[in-house]
């Protein structure tokens, strides 16, 4: 459903970004490579054209993702920064609702801006704009791809930067679990495939991305392990981590990505659910599903969007116990059907 927003070609789009002089680019709250990836390499791209591009986000890159922006010509800017900037086309790549752009939002509105474009590829969420979503695409940056093309054959796109190209393959690895889930495709490889003419080096990014670990990730996911329940005849697992537990462990939301990774992968298991209490009666919400169970219908219902397979939501409850009673609820109808 769109709503009073428009589908709008890549044709379009490009033609857009080909009009305009200074072009903000908006990613998701808690950044993943996708959005990282997409947002910097449409910012290199932009800039070839002799164009200004910043990107900016509630969330800054986090740290792990930094080997991807730092040589990018692009920055991040906070939105409460922006002023003096004014873009004359505001964009947001791989954001499903305007939850996920959080503070963002408030901000550019007090400035006069609302965002005009959005290029998405999320299956459910909450259209905010006018703009391309494609649910079969793995990720955003293989639309970001797309988009190129057309901005390269019919305006003055120049070759690829090594630098928007490592970006672009992090993001389909990134969203793609490194080419192993569900929603890569052939059209998926070929992208890939189109990537590897650069010298990327698609081995220090996967390692980058899926290997390398913290010490502080680390500390989270053994209490994602430590923590966690199975439910509804082992179908489901479910780990929660309060405030005062996770300062205790000295972790920062950065570490906690992570945590649903250990307990989705336990045999028998169709969905698993981490659950991070947050200030005010808030809960932020991770679902994964390893079949038929669509879990991002569970999180829409709750302000949120995602993949079938992926999905997650902030929502609000009275407490810790409630929240996990009416997710766990919710599986538990779908698992029946
Ligand atoms: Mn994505």
């Amino acid at each position: 459903m769109t709503g009073a927003y428009q589908d709008l070609s890549l044709e379009k789009i490009a033609g857009e970004l080909q009009k305009a002089e200074r072009v903000l680019i908006l990613f998701h709250r808690h950044p993943d490579p996708d959005c990282i990836g997409s947002a910097f390499a449409l910012a290199e791209i932009l800039i070839d054209m002799g164009k200004e591009a910043l990107c900016s986000g509630e969330d800054p890159v986090p740290e792990r993702l930094r080997f991807l922006t730092e040589s990018s010509r692009s920055e991040y800017r906070p939105a409460e920064k922006l002023t003096g900037f004014k873009p004359d086309l505001v964009i947001s790549v791989d954001v499903a609702s305007p939850a996920q752009l959080g503070t963002v939002l408030p901000v550019l509105e007090g400035q006069g801006l609302s965002v005009r474009l959005m290029i998405d590829h999320h299956e459910r969420g909450t259209r905010f704009a006018d703009g391309f979503v494609q649910p079969s695409a793995a990720a955003s940056a293989e639309i970001v791809m797309d988009l190129y093309r057309i901005l390269r054959e019919r305006y003055d796109a120049g070759p690829l930067t090594l630098c928007a190209a490592q970006n672009l393959y992090a993001g389909i690895a990134g969203d793609t679990g490194g080419f192993r889930y569900s929603n890569t495709t052939e059209q998926t490889h070929l992208r890939a495939a189109e990537l590897h003419r650069f010298p990327i080096r698609h081995d220090e990014i996967c390692r980058k991305l899926f290997d390398a670990k913290s010490q502080a990730q680390l500390r989270a996911e053994k209490e994602a392990l430590s923590v966690m329940r199975y439910c509804l005849d082992g179908e489901m697992t479910i780990a929660s981590l309060t405030l005062a537990r996770k300062e205790q462990l000295g972790l920062t939301d950065e570490d906690l990505g992570t945590m649903i990774d250990v307990i989705r992968t336990i045999d028998g298991v169709r969905v698993a659910c981490v659950i991070r209490e947050e200030p005010d009666n808030r809960y932020r919400v991770s679902m994964r599903s390893t079949d038929t169970v669509d879990v991002a219908a569970i999180c829409t219902e709750h302000g949120g969007g995602g993949h079938a397979r992926a999905a997650g939501c902030t929502a609000r409850a009275s407490s810790l116990a409630e929240m996990e009673t009416v997710l766990i609820r919710e599986v538990r109808d779908r698992l029946k059907k």
